[in-house]
């Protein structure tokens, strides 16, 4: 087991793959600051940090969890099922490595584990090797491959579905293995945890021809939208029994971040229009009641109140998400006031405080989070401006000046003083190496599979490349996929009750997270479920929903609301919540198919104006 050293994560591996084709660079002048010729021995840099803690890994973690890089040690911080190692699949020993996670992986264990971890580390790790290894198109097919990790997939998202048996379809925040929900199981969880399972779950329906795991996270989206404010803001946690929010902080980072991030990703993987129009009305909401130009703050989600005037470093992913989004402005600007802080202590601290303009008390640490990396990257993918390999050049100093540990890469646990810590998550390897790599590779190549590959990707919020095959990205929703069919009589009853009760509809009915008479395996009772995908409807007929446009309802709040609005000044900034923003992504399609084409040569410059 110990001689087998599968390396370099999915992407990484492109190195090799493609390492034809390495020595082709532009012949011109990329900045001031970074060379061509720089850009590509960054790259190589990247790749090196990337195996001096991978080697790290596998010689002193593996088969465990995490890699402890200080001491050289491991330890397993989830479920105990060689996470890193899973996490980063593949690489040159992509045969090998596939083979030993068949042979050796099982999850018939009595652990109790994140759901949402475990989702967006393992399952998606799976999901992802599974592609390349069964695709001919990537060049890297194993031809003895036979579903091995599909499988494990499909075991473990059955071993996940207990959790989504609550009232509001709201998942619990853990499940054991074995044993489905533990009896004492906390029933608060987080919007993230709750609603960042669309992509792994909806992938596995799809390859499985099972629409259950679909079913279920899609349903627990709804239930958490159905819970909006007035404002159209979630909050951080909520009790999925009750479905009352038991933390009313509502903001684009900690406990929330990657909701949004999976309603507009679950658009463009699975061209499902219900996830774009319920981003747009989270987008809106978002750009409306927390954004500061340039900062984001927390705010009350029901009265707007700023109650954490934070930069918190989870943020640092929007901008980024922005760029698929197409708003490309106000992601700049974003971008550069984060990037100051990152400046300003070689870091960014999990919190800074934007009315004192200092890290945020007990919020010191850098855990080697990837959330710059990656819109850094998205941000020099749309524009191509140099600025963004000059931070990345940065990035790779500090933390190859402050973070690099005898065996791996060191959490920092104080921004200031850059003190060490003996801890490496493995989305180090998986996300954070991954953006610095790609980001350098645009410069120089591009020479990977992202951007050369015979589909267009999407990255999991935990890094994993998940392909927009035919399979996947149903061109259009239809009624087939789900077993059923929408006749003109259910249309008729859609329509009508949408229109004598508008609060009886799918967002804003309060039911069971299943539906009646289903026990997680029967598809025959989802009429509900199914009225998204009826075809020649409004909106509202289609989603069972009657649609208040945000800037309608922002009048009628802003005037409610305006004594709340709290403004916190300081010598270096005032935040005050942003009246009258008018956010339309009407032409994000457009915008997100020319971004895709604009990879393929030209920068994409034309993102629609607000
Ligand atoms: C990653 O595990 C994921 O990106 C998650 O969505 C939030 N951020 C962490 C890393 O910071």
């Amino acid at each position: 087991m110990q001689s087998l050293k599968p390396s370099v994560p999915i992407l990484l591996s492109l190195f090799l793959l493609f390492s034809a084709y390495s020595d082709i660079f532009l012949h011109k002048t990329l900045a001031d600051g970074v060379t061509p010729e720089e850009a590509k021995q960054l790259r190589d840099e990247v790749r090196e940090m990337f195996y001096h803690a991978f080697n790290g890994y596998m010689d002193h973690a593996f088969p465990l969890d995490e890699l402890r890089p200080h001491s050289c040690g491991g330890e397993d911080s989830l479920g105990g099922y060689a996470l890193t190692l899973l996490y980063l699949v593949i690489g040159t020993r992509f045969a090998t490595s596939v083979e030993w996670i068949g042979k050796n992986l099982q999850f018939d264990i009595n652990k109790t584990v994140s759901v949402f971890e475990t989702t967006i580390r393992v399952l998606g790790g799976l999901l992802s090797a599974h592609f390349i290894a069964s695709d001919y198109a990537t060049g890297m097919r194993i031809p003895t491959y036979d579903n091995q990790l599909l499988n494990l997939a499909e075991d473990l998202g059955r071993r996940l579905l207990p959790a989504f048996d609550t009232p509001s379809g709201i998942p619990f925040g853990s499940v054991n293995l074995m044993h489905g929900v533990d009896e004492h199981e906390s029933k608060i969880t987080s919007t993230a945890g709750g609603g960042t399972l669309t992509l792994e779950f909806g992938v596995l329906s799809r390859l499985t021809n099972n629409p259950i795991f679909e079913q279920v996270t899609k349903n627990a989206v709804r239930g958490l939208w159905a819970r909006r404010s007035k404002l159209n803001l979630v909050g951080a946690h909520i009790n999925v029994f009750t479905g009352e929010w038991t933390q009313k902080d509502a903001g684009i980072g900690t406990s929330i971040d990657s909701f949004y991030e999976y309603l507009l990703k679950a658009y463009l993987l699975f061209g499902d229009e219900e996830y774009l129009y319920l981003f747009q009305e989270a987008y809106a909401a978002a750009m409306h009641y927390l954004y500061n130009d340039p900062w984001y703050v927390e705010v009350n989600m029901d009265s707007a109140a700023v109650v954490w005037p934070l930069f918190n470093s989870l943020q640092a992913f929007w901008p980024g998400l922005q760029v698929l989004a197409g708003d490309i402005d106000p992601a700049i600007r974003t971008h550069t006031a984060f990037f100051s802080v990152w400046k300003r202590y070689g870091f960014t601290p999990e919190g800074f405080n934007l009315a004192t303009f200092n890290v945020q008390h007990g919020q010191r640490s850098y855990p080697l989070r990837p959330e710059l990396m990656e819109s850094t990257y998205w941000l020099y993918k749309a524009t191509r401006d140099p600025k963004y390999l000059d931070a990345g050049r940065d990035m790779v100093a500090s933390l190859q000046h402050s973070a690099r540990c005898p065996c791996g890469y060191c959490h920092i646990s104080d921004v200031e003083f850059h003190k060490q810590e003996d801890h490496m998550e493995s989305f180090f390897l998986a996300e954070t190496v991954k953006y610095l790599w790609l980001l350098f590779d645009l410069a120089v190549g591009p020479d990977n599979l992202v951007d050369n590959g015979p589909y267009k990707y999407i990255f999991s919020t935990e890094g994993h490349l998940l392909p927009a095959t035919p399979e996947i990205s149903l061109v259009q929703e239809h009624c087939s996929y789900f077993g059923a069919c929408c006749n003109t009589s259910n249309i008729r009853q859609d329509a009508s009750d949408v229109a004598t009760n508008p609060q009886d509809n799918l967002y804003g009915r309060v039911g069971t997270g299943f539906p009646s008479n289903s026990r997680f395996s029967d598809s025959t009772a989802i009429s509900g479920l199914i009225k998204g995908v009826c075809p020649g409807l409004t909106h509202g007929q289609k989603f069972g929903i009657t649609y208040v446009s945000p800037s309608h309802r922002a009048h009628e709040d802003d005037s409610r609301n305006q004594g709340d609005l709290t403004t916190a000044e300081s010598h270096s900034m005032m935040v005050v919540p942003k009246q009258n923003s008018d956010y339309s992504l009407s032409e994000t399609k457009n915008y997100h198919e020319n971004l895709v084409k604009s990879s393929e040569g030209e920068p994409a410059t034309d993102a629609p104006q607000k």
